[in-house]
């Protein structure tokens, strides 16, 4: 088979029998310890039972073989019974009962499916003949529900599902009343889509239509999971079914969002905003099942499917870390995925790698998998290579509930089901739900173009609540006037809130509440102060000290560590030399003075990728770990060495951000430009969230970044790709170079009373660099963080006939090359914050230099990268406001480039070289040139 181009001959990959059968011999039985511990027992019971019984010794032999031949039949319908579960309401998907699923295939013929077989208490049996046992295995595992669960390493658990599934009184039961409720939930969800469709003909909505029975089931996790503890419940999920859950489900005012069907906005006009489209926006509500008080937040997701995933599990878990969860019992995580997505996007390993790991577990994620057997237009079998759209789950061991979705008892239980097991084993656990997509991936995109036979089907397939209406019906729970009662009090509930839409205007918005009270926007007089008091006082920044390089008693580290905690102490004590590790180690101890907490997390970000953090020291002689931070208190710090992911991990600390506005939360790169790995976290969170949906950020990004001959990579962090997304005052773009402005820029962040997304190019060279480091009483008093730098050694205003400007490391070449060269002409400062644009320090300070004749801009990335482009328009505004002489700035960098840096020390050095001359006008014939090889 051609396989780019040829169609898949096996048909659905579902179907395709491919699992290794278990022989039935003593190896294989050897290899599965609950087969060795049921079966062995067992057949030893049915030889006593029988020795007992007067057998002769052949008929004991024949007890014991059937009773082995029985465990593997019952085991085998463990493992694979879901493959011949009833899971597709279509009945599309050829899925044949496997031949290990037969009592011929482990040794029971036709003449033998009568005989009374010792079970010793499986299923529920003492003694059964095949035929009975048979017919237990096919209701316990091939009926509505397929359970996937013998992936599990873990026996306790695989006992706790068996005992929820199997034997001979496992069935579904719920009570009149709650059949009733899980009726009338599936009613409004149908009713709801219906009535969107009527009123708002062609317009989209990307309706559950199919899927209705997510709607109780939904229900259920929070109903049950109030029952097993749980408090509060984050959402997240995509378009599918996303109106009909802020409606039904978080109870969002149905006038609210029609509202936004008729064009309004979700929040007051005056808040100002990008907005979003309504199936895009989130929601928080409080539900109350039988006393039971549950809080409930969904949220807001851009289009980019699953994207949303790791900024759910980061909110738990700073919501879980606020009340104190360590058992991550009170704050459950709810997930809901398309098919398709779920078995494509990448991200979707990322996060369940995150389930068990100390730094970033939140307890289990209940995923709830929407399977439509369709992504847009495309089948499965073209979409994903594994039978399911859950396969990816097994990766965590995480259980996995397949469901008929027009068997919404079935749903519900399997929900009820996935609450129990996570709130008891604090794992990961899906439902994958087999249902169909009634209309095209929008309600006006015409399905049959590519499905047709599916669609045929659809078309006249009855609705769920006609089908679980007309059982509820048989079995006496409801008549025909209950299910016509409930459609018509519904739609007039829906009628009265439609016309109540008309005169509905939001109120306000709800972006500073809870936990972000206090707390407001930049552009106000009472929260919005740029500059704050982020010096310390020098009896607190000493204590500090001491807490910072006391090495505690028992505690023996590295001796190369034991000497960089020394030069600590002397930075402490000598009041100068502080290096760029210790500053921010101050800022750091000061905020957990100050009662903030922080929490950074990174790849190898304890140690620091360059060694230079040490935040954690970990003892030479049994590995046990200190962190000295941990101690200042009372704010709590938190170093994480995280997955070696970018995408979850950036996404997971945004979580956490927009949850707790009071840790400074902080994602390090490992070099800058493995960011791009995140990107989507980038654009539509960090650049975009707050305009989209108000809700304020303070992350902190800390991107390694500078040339130092490293190569194409590791060298640029990308400052240009975020310059570019800076507007409306979205974030702020740093490129700090000393110590304690760092440490301001740190401070800073979270001693104002507004929160801004920051995103700080971080040094490497400059981490050592002697040049690089500053005074106590920079980290003092009224000190405070300093948008632009002037070198120290500067001529004197009126002597400034060149300006450089620049960001970042290279000031200090054109400053050590300009010393070298004796100029006394040239000024150089640095930018330090490079959005928002310093213009009005800059204004002034070209004001206070008469005699300019040249104002440079300076980079050492190519001129398409780096911050030319953004800066320069910025700049020669400066010179006009500023009413100097000179009209533009001149650029005085490398050239255009392909790759951000080359991989050549030699080109490096000469490069570099080139472009400091060039900036300080040292030598005209020195502009960079491009070694030809
Ligand atoms: C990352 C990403 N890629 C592509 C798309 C475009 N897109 C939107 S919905 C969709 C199909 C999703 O299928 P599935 O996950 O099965 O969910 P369904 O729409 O069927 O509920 C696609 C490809 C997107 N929104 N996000």
């Amino acid at each position: 088979m051609d396989i780019f181009d040829g169609e898949r001959e096996q048909g659905p990959s579902w179907a395709r029998d491919n699992w290794p059968v278990v022989e039935l011999d003593p190896v294989n039985a050897g290899l599965d310890p609950t087969l060795m511990e049921i079966a062995a027992p067992v057949a030893r019971q049915a030889k006593a039972e029988a020795k007992a019984a007067g057998k002769s010794d052949a008929e004991v032999e024949q007890a014991a073989r059937d009773a082995i031949q029985a465990m593997m039949l019952i085991r085998t319908y463990r493992v694979r019974g879901h493959l011949a579960a009833d899971l597709d309401p279509l009945g599309l998907s050829q899925r044949e009962l496997p031949a290990d699923l037969t009592p011929e295939f482990h040794g029971f013929g036709p003449d033998s499916l009568d005989r009374k077989i010792f079970l010793g208490g499986t299923l529920g049996f003492q003694w059964a003949t095949v035929r009975e046992i048979v017919a237990v295995l096919q209701a316990n595992y091939c009926g509505k529900i397929g359970l996937e669960y013998m992936h599990i390493n873990d026996l306790e658990e695989r006992r706790f599902l068996q005992d929820r599934m199997e034997g001979r009184d496992a069935e579904i039961r719920f009570t009149p009343e709650g059949k009733q409720a899980i009726l009338a939930k599936v009613i409004e969800g149908e009713q709801w889509e219906k009535f969107l469709a009527r009123k708002y003909v062609g317009t989209k909505r990307f309706g559950l239509d199919g899927g209705e029975s997510m709607v109780p089931a939904l229900e259920a996790v929070i109903k049950y999971g109030g029952q097993y503890g749980v408090q509060e419940i984050v959402f997240g999920m995509a378009h599918r079914g996303r109106l009909n859950v802020l409606a039904n489900v978080m109870a969002k005012p149905y006038r609210a969002i029609f509202s936004e069907f008729a064009g309004g906005s979700a929040n007051p006009e005056d808040v100002g905003g990008s907005g979003d489209v309504k199936y895009h926006l989130g929601t928080s509500s409080d539900r109350e099942f039988e006393g039971v008080k549950v809080h409930l937040s969904l949220l807001p997701n851009p289009s980019h499917l699953e994207a949303v995933n790791p900024v759910v599990l980061g909110k738990v878990r700073a919501s879980q870390t606020a009340r104190g969860d360590r058992e991550g019992t009170q704050v459950l995580p709810v997930l809901l995925h398309g098919d398709a997505a779920f078995a494509g996007q990448g991200i979707v390993a990322e996060i369940m790698a995150f389930s068990d790991l100390p730094g970033y577990g939140t307890g289990g994620t209940l995923h709830f998998v929407i399977n439509n057997q369709v992504g847009f237009t495309t089948s499965p079998q073209f979409a994903r290579s594994s039978p399911y759209p859950s396969d990816i789950a097994k990766m965590v061991q995480a259980p996995i509930l397949h469901v008929n979705g027009d068997d919404p008892e079935a749903v519900t239980f399997a929900c009820k089901l996935a609450v129990e097991y996570r709130q008891e084993y604090k794992r990961d656990i899906v439902i994958d739900m087999w249902c169909y997509r009634r209309f095209g991936h929008n309600e006006g995109d015409e399905p049959s173009f590519t499905q047709p036979l599916m669609y045929a089907e659809i078309r006249t397939h009855p609705p769920i609540s006609d089908i679980y209406g007309a059982r509820l019906v048989a079995e006496g729970v409801v008549d025909r006037a209950w299910i016509d009662g409930r459609i018509a009090e519904f739609t007039a509930c829906l009628e009265n809130e439609f016309e109540a839409a008309k005169s509905y205007l939001p109120n306000k918005a709800d972006w500073f509440e809870g936990r972000w009270s206090g707390l407001g926007r930049p552009d106000t007089p009472e929260t919005g102060r740029r500059n704050a008091e982020t010096g310390l006082d020098e009896e607190t920044a000493r204590d500090l000290g001491r807490i910072l390089t006391t090495v505690p008693q028992g505690l023996t580290v590295h001796k190369t560590l034991q000497r960089i905690i020394d030069a600590r102490r002397a930075m402490f004590e000598t009041g100068v030399g502080f290096d760029w590790a210790t500053g921010e180690a101050l800022a750091f101890a000061g905020l957990a003075r100050d009662n903030y907490n922080v929490r950074l997390s990174g790849q190898d970000s304890g140690r620091g990728t360059f060694s230079q953090r040490h935040s954690v020291w970990v003892d030479q002689t049994d590995g046990h770990k200190y962190i000295p931070l941990a101690e200042v208190g009372p704010g709590r710090f938190e170093v994480r060495d995280s997955p070696l992911s970018e995408f979850g991990v950036l996404g997971f600390e945004y979580g956490f951000a927009l949850s707790d506005p009071h840790t400074l939360v902080l994602w390090e790169a490992q070099f800058g430009d493995f960011a791009n790995g995140a990107q989507v976290i980038i654009d539509q969170f960090i650049a975009s969230g707050e305009s989209k949906w108000l809700r304020a950020n303070g992350l902190v990004m800390l991107l390694p970044h500078g040339y130092e001959g490293q190569g194409p990579e590791h060298s640029s962090a990308r400052p240009e790709r975020y310059l570019q997304l800076c507007a409306e005052d979205n974030m702020q773009v740093a490129n700090c170079t000393t110590p304690a402005n760092y440490f301001h820029i740190l401070r800073r962040q979270m001693h104002r009373e507004f929160r801004k997304p920051l995103i700080i190019m971080t040094p490497k060279s400059l981490l050592r660099h002697k040049a690089a480091v500053s005074p106590l009483s920079d980290f003092l008093g009224d000190s405070h963080f300093r948008r632009l730098i002037s070198d120290p050694n500067a001529p004197g205003d009126a002597e400034v006939k060149r300006l450089v400007l620049c960001s970042g490391k290279v000031a200090y070449e054109l400053t050590e090359a300009r010393d070298t060269a004796g100029d006394r002409n040239t000024a150089i400062v640095r930018v330090e914050q490079l959005y928002p644009f310093p213009s009005e320090p800059l204004v002034e300070r070209l004001r206070r230099m008469p005699n300019l004749e040249e104002v440079v801009w300076a980079q050492e990335e190519p001129r398409n990268n780096g911050y030319w482009t953004f800066v320069e328009g910025f700049v020669e505004q400066c010179l006009a406001e500023a009413g100097v002489r000179v009209g533009r700035p001149r650029y005085a960098g490398r050239v255009a480039s392909a790759s951000p840096a080359t991989g050549l020390a030699k080109r490096h050095a000469a490069e570099q070289a080139a472009l400091i001359a060039d900036a300080l006008g040292h030598s005209s014939d020195t502009a960079v040139q491009r070694v030809a090889e």
